[in-house]
């Protein structure tokens, strides 16, 4: 029987995926070897199922304490644990890493030697877990680099990379659609990716993203206002009720890649000062500082701590923080400019 209301799906024959995408840019590096793209693609596989448990986190009763045993007799896994086991896996076995940071993990963690490959990455498997149960958006964020010592067990100084060594890096966000943000290299420039269920891959959709060059948004939290410095007191204050021109809209998610991702769409500043109580701020350097950092730099915004580019600062320890001020560059620099008075 034909059914004459049979509606015509139109399918893009020709649709840029992620897949395709790094595949291409691969070509434009004449001594590429392939090990990047087969790297994030298996970092896509990663997101892809980390998407899946978030959106049926609720139903799947995954909100759980890791440990508790559900209905089924199965162990419950938090969704932070699931998804540093899913980025510890795939990125394991795409053969081309050496060693791994994760904000889950105490202390680095060394690939077997027969999967070992030139690759260190630094990632937050689920950065903002804390905001899912009321359905915020979530992400998660890694940075890549290549290995410094020449080979055998990969060193502590393969981990302790600063920002400006990084060969790509980017984050997902779990939001109202899951969307894969990311660089594949300095000067190459930022593109954005949105997942499509219908086929399983992620499509681009934001070409070579620019911070526009002023925004009218400030995001902190304000609740840690006692505890600022003059400088930022002063500056936010200078948002609020300007000498001349309309003052600021405040957006604050609590959830670092929706408010770095509203920042590289519609500019303004992102803030997370140091405070009496957190000296060094509380975000981390390695996996959510610096490959915010690069991704703002490289789609034409700025990144600081307050003095120097996030993308400068020799990391010491693995889990070290940093303060940092980041998004559209005439306002990170107005910022500063109060910082230093
Ligand atoms: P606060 C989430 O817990 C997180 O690590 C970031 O995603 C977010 O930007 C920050 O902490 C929020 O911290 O102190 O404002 O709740």
């Amino acid at each position: 029987m034909f059914i004459e209301d049979m509606q015509t799906q139109v399918f893009d024959s020709n649709a840029m995926t992620l897949t395709r995408f790094v595949l291409q840019e691969q070509r434009k590096f004449k001594n590429a070897t392939g090990d990047l793209s087969q790297l994030l693609n298996c970092i896509q596989t990663a997101i892809k199922a980390i998407g899946s448990a978030v959106r049926k986190a609720g139903i799947a009763k995954l909100h759980g304490i890791a440990g508790d045993i559900n209905v089924q007799g199965e162990e419950v896994k938090k969704l932070d644990v699931l998804s540093n086991e899913l980025f510890i896996n795939m990125l394991k076995s795409s053969y081309t890493t050496c060693m791994l940071v994760s904000e889950e993990n105490e202390n680095v963690i060394e690939v077997e030697m027969e999967k070992q490959g030139k690759y260190v990455v630094c990632f937050d498997p689920l950065d903002g877990s804390s905001n899912i149960d009321c359905l915020v958006s979530i992400g998660s964020i890694f940075s890549i680099y290549r290995r410094q010592t020449s080979d055998g067990v990969p060193a502590l100084q393969d981990a302790l990379q600063p920002g400006n060594k990084i060969v790509a890096a980017g984050y997902a966000l779990y939001g109202s659609a899951t969307a894969i943000v990311l660089s594949l290299g300095s000067g190459v420039g930022v593109n954005g990716f949105t997942y499509d269920p219908a086929i399983g891959e992620f499509i681009l959709t934001d070409v070579n993203m620019q911070v526009p060059e002023q925004g009218k948004i400030y995001s902190i939290n304000e609740g840690y206002a006692a505890d600022w410095e003059d400088g930022v007191h002063n500056y936010i204050a200078a948002k609020k009720d300007p000498t001349k021109g309309k003052p600021y809209g405040a957006r604050y998610v609590g959830s670092m890649v929706a408010d770095v991702h509203r920042t590289i769409k519609y500019g303004g500043i992102f803030l997370y000062p140091a405070t009496k109580s957190a000296p060094n701020g509380k975000l981390r350097l390695m996996y959510e500082c610096n490959p915010m950092a690069y991704l703002i730099i490289e789609a034409g915004g700025l990144a600081s701590n307050g003095q120097i580019s996030i993308l400068d600062i020799v990391p010491q320890m693995i889990h070290e923080r940093s303060p940092i001020f980041l998004g559209s560059k005439k306002d990170v620099e107005e910022a500063l400019s109060y910082l230093q008075k």
